[in-house]
């Protein structure tokens, strides 16, 4: 028997093993997110918001799609917010819609 529980921002798994409860918290915050993100072109578009991204601390993976016109990004939500890494795209010259 397990049960998930929010805990803050962390995952608090409740697991019930003979008897005893034991509260395991999630390791990390890791959040996926994809952006939408305008303006990106060629090789040297992607390699600037993936670069000026992996520099923020907090950013653990960040990859653009040109195609899509997209940007996947892994971050962990107790370092750094969604809001950050869309202020750091605009601030090299991309908009970040929705
Ligand atoms: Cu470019």
């Amino acid at each position: 028997m397990s049960e998930y529980k929010a805990c803050q921002k962390a995952t608090v798994k409740v697991v019930n093993v003979e008897g005893d409860s034991i509260c395991e918290r999630r390791k990390d915050h890791m959040k996926s997110m994809v952006l939408k993100v305008r303006g990106m072109t060629c090789m040297h578009c992607k390699a600037n918001v993936e670069q000026a991204l992996m520099q923020m601390s907090g950013v653990k993976e960040a990859e653009v799609h040109l195609q899509k016109g997209e940007v996947s990004v892994t971050f962990d939500d107790a370092v750094v917010d969604l809001e950050e890494i869309r202020e750091e795209i605009e601030e090299i010259g991309y908009e970040v819609e929705g």
